[in-house]
């Protein structure tokens, strides 16, 4: 296994409209995220993401972008980016960009040329077709509702859009635009920055056949635009012409792709990406906004699976991010053992093999936003998916109900800072969006000046994880994989093996530890009652305890 710098840090991504409004518009900004450097500092990540800086019109919160050289106006100015930038590289901390070359926004120069004639130089920059028999050139349907194709007055014809209908798709097969988005690649690694993550880049090559999607392919649409034939050609074009170059990482957005995918462009011998997004863990039980229920073992095999032991290859570990709801409220238990359930979550992400990536808010436990009506939402996918839930006979009441434990809203919800007004989120008394009525008990501040917090058992596991790269680079093994309850396994270092218990319940048991016994030395345990030395296999484990030992061998 090659040791990397990348493979050794904790990523901490930032949604900036929700993370900490520097000047009282109630819009989180570039200059509050310099602000709450020293806090992150605290908790002792090693690099953030931020998602989307650009300027946008915000149809999709900046995932449509309109121009790539310029910050959102909202977040700042490109001054307030390099001084960011600069103060982060200070710190220590390293900044990595979101990355949206799938699509731009309709709002983009490339776009308001692209529509206006066939002939128009930008024409080939967007995927442009013909309609079928008075309908739009495939059945291909977009993630935000109804047809991915939009025809546009001008010329007639229709544009392919995965996302909304303000996200037109790029057309890849253009030389041209791969140029144009390699080099707003090195402008942005010029300045310095350490990486990107790539939104959907799963996506990028279409197969040009564009072929009617099966009855069953529409029910995952993903799965086939995934497929698509020159993924592996561009990406490898894209390192060999850019990532190449400089010493920093990316990660891809692999929605859709299967396992097997994701295995061939990570392998580091392909010189294509560094790290994935796979879906399947953050997305278990999940049929578009449908939650459905799964069991412990289904998500013990997804971890096993994700550890593999190809040298070639490094996982990427993630519980939250901003399409998803909060962790807590799906993994744990928020209502009766939230702050022990989310400790036992953070040791589960920091224990496991491949890069952490952290959510804001996470590290305090932040929680699902109790939806009571559907205009409360701020996601187009909400309105989006509408007709079609209701064309299935599915009552507004039910779709309700769903998106109160899937929607990307409970995330986007700001970042609560205090128990002053707003959470302290912005000086402000309004923001672009709600806030948590629980932001009064659950606030970084409480956080911090508790230290028993959340917030201090990932600074703590952090600090661990920096001290022992052997516990990083460690192999994977899951002891008791059926075991409905407890997840246990074990991380087998060159130089020591650690030991991870976590009760995945809401009930105690008395748990024997299935592997030959030597003593174990405590590391540390969200319980306090828990004993510094383990003698015998049999432990008792109260609901949700989480436990990591060292073997003594
Ligand atoms: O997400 C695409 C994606 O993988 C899905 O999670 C998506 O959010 C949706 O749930 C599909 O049903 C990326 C970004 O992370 C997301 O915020 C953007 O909206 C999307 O791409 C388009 O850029
Ligand atoms: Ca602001």
């Amino acid at each position: 296994m090659t040791q990397k710098w990348w493979k050794e840090q904790v990523v901490y991504q930032i949604y900036p409209r929700s993370f900490y409004d520097a000047n009282g518009d109630g819009i989180g900004d570039l200059k509050g995220i310099l602000l709450k450097l020293d806090y992150l500092q605290l908790l002792g990540i090693d690099t953030l993401w931020l998602s989307p800086h650009f300027d946008s019109p915000n149809d999709d919160n900046g995932y449509d972008i309109r121009d790539y050289k310029k910050v959102m106006e909202e977040f700042g100015t490109m001054e307030d980016f390099d001084l960011l930038l600069e103060t982060c590289h200070k710190k220590n901390i390293k900044l990595v960009i979101d990355l949206v070359i799938n699509h731009t926004s309709d709002e983009h120069a490339w776009f308001t040329q692209s529509r206006t004639s066939k002939n128009n130089p930008y024409r080939d920059y967007y995927i442009w077709k013909e309609s079928k028999d008075g309908h739009p050139p495939t059945n291909w349907t977009s993630f935000f509702g109804g047809s991915a194709w939009e025809k546009t007055t001008e010329t007639n014809e229709y544009y392919l859009h995965y996302f909304s209908k303000k996200q037109p798709d790029l057309n890849w097969e253009n030389k041209k635009v791969r140029d144009e988005v390699y080099a707003l690649m090195h402008y942005w690694l010029k300045k310095g920055i350490d990486g990107f993550r790539m939104d959907v880049i799963s996506f990028i090559s279409k197969d040009q056949h564009f072929l009617d999607l099966t009855s069953e392919e529409l029910n995952a649409p993903e799965n086939t635009y995934a497929k698509g034939p020159k993924l592996d050609l561009y990406l490898k074009e894209m390192h060999q012409k850019v990532l190449s170059k400089y010493d920093i990482f990316s990660v891809g957005e692999a929605f859709g792709i299967s396992r097997e995918a994701m295995l061939r462009i990570s392998d580091e011998t392909a010189r294509e990406l560094d790290l994935v997004f796979l879906f399947d863990i953050i997305r278990i039980g999940r049929d578009d906004w449908i939650q459905n229920e799964w069991t412990l073992p289904q998500l013990k095999k997804l971890f096993t699976l994700q550890s593999t032991t190809d040298p070639h290859h490094w996982p990427t570990v993630f519980l939250n991010n901003h399409d998803n709801p909060r962790s807590v409220c799906k993994y744990g238990n928020h209502k009766e053992y939230r702050v022990k359930s989310a400790k036992l979550l953070a040791l589960l992400t920091l224990s496991q093999k491949g890069t952490p990536f952290l959510y804001q808010g996470e590290e305090i436990g932040m929680t699902n936003y109790p939806f009571e009506n559907l205009d409360e939402f701020d996601d187009l996918q909400v309105k989006g998916s509408l007709p079609k839930v209701l064309k299935n006979k599915i009552s507004k009441e039910i779709y309700l109900e769903h998106l109160n434990q899937s929607s990307r809203d409970h995330s986007r919800t700001v970042m609560q800072w205090n128990a002053k007004s707003n959470g302290g989120f912005s000086k402000s008394p309004m923001s672009w969006f709600l806030i948590n009525p629980n932001y009064r008990k659950i606030n970084v501040e409480n956080a911090i000046n508790d230290s028993d917090s959340i917030f201090h058992f990932y600074r703590k596991l952090i600090a661990i994880r920096r001290q022992s790269k052997d516990l990083i680079y460690a192999d994977y093994k899951d002891l008791d994989p059926d075991h409905t309850q407890v997840f246990c396994y074990e991380r087998v270092g060159l130089k020591q093996t650690y030991l991870v218990i976590l009760n995945v319940s809401n009930d105690a048991t008395n748990y024997k530890i299935p592997m030959p016994f030597s003593k174990s030395s405590l590391i540390l345990s969200n319980n306090l009652k828990t004993s510094d030395t383990l003698k015998t296999n049999a432990i008792e484990l109260e609901p949700w305890d989480a436990l990591i030992f060292k073997i003594i061998k």
